[in-house]
């Protein structure tokens, strides 16, 4: 028996690789949340940028408490199963009426995770939609495989690797992946992706939440840290992150810093392999 989605939603993220939308969180309470982010931006002096965007539940109580919810947990245990780790979580800010967007790529592409049995919960602090650049998807495209990529330093790209696919030669039809706030997503971590740039009046604003199975084990050879979130973890392939207590305490600033040096160096590793095995 699944615990949130339907047998249906379920099938539909082994054959295409995506479920959306997801009702987690309701208007009110992603309201309360974006507002917490928009104070820790303020109290940062503007923008939340560098390693900061990254496992920012190692250092915000509330983040910390949207990666623990069942609202969140629940779909995501329906899809990988029940004893479940988060590797990785990346703050998605598109700013209103600018060009910023992220090129088609797989997220297994930057993780070394093995199996490929990573799901991103993608949840949204304010309206994710075609004209504020919501997630797009290849329905199916997860079946074919890591997907061959090239190195493009395009202006506005969010991912500063640069890493793009060419999705002409796949078959399928991109397919948006609309939310309003509150509301979540799940991609494979082979499913091609991309968004384009928000042409709205309001910020686009995103949690990208990376779930692993615990017998998920990194291929960097870099001991990296990740948050048992529900579930035993019956394998230690990762040392587990302490929860933080306070906002921004001194504590929790240095496990995140540790936790972050340790992921850039397994990030380093990984994307060295890769640029030997792009094709250009
Ligand atoms: O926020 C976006 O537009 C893209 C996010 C993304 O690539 C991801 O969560 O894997």
């Amino acid at each position: 028996m699944t615990r949130k989605l339907s047998e249906a939603q379920v099938s539909q993220y082994r054959e295409e690789g995506f479920v959306a939308p997801v009702d987690a969180f309701t208007g009110a309470q992603a309201a309360g949340y974006r507002a917490r982010l928009e104070a820790l931006e303020a109290k940062l002096g503007g923008r939340i940028t560098g390693n900061l965007m990254f496992k920012p539940h190692l250092y915000q109580t509330w983040i910390d408490e949207i990666v623990h919810s069942s609202e969140v947990l629940d779909p995501v245990e329906d899809v990988i199963g029940p004893d479940i780790l988060l590797v990785q979580l990346t703050i998605w800010i598109k700013e209103a009426n600018t060009d910023a967007f992220i090129s088609w790529h797989q997220d297994a592409t930057y993780f070394g995770l093995d199996p490929l049995e990573h799901v991103t919960a993608w949840v949204a602090l304010s309206e994710a939609s075609e004209e504020s650049g919501c997630v797009e998807v290849l329905p199916g495209s997860h079946k074919r495989g890591q997907a061959r990529h090239k190195v493009e330093f395009q202006p506005g790209n969010m991912l500063k690797t640069g890493q793009t696919i060419d999705i002409s030669d796949y078959e399928g039809t991109p397919t948006l992946m609309p939310l309003r706030p509150g509301q979540l997503s799940l991609h494979h971590t082979q499913l091609l992706h991309n968004s384009r740039p928000n042409r709205s009046t309001d910020r686009r604003i995103g949690l990208g939440i990376s779930y692993i199975p615990a017998h998920v084990r990194s291929t960097s050879g870099v001991p990296l840290s990740a948050t048992l979130v529900r579930g035993e973890d019956r394998y230690g392939y990762f040392q587990h992150d302490a929860r933080p207590q306070v906002d921004c305490g001194e504590l929790e600033m240095r496990r995140h810093a540790e936790a972050m040096a340790r992921w850039n160096e397994g990030r380093k590793v990984i994307t060295e392999r890769l640029s030997k095995s792009a094709t250009g």
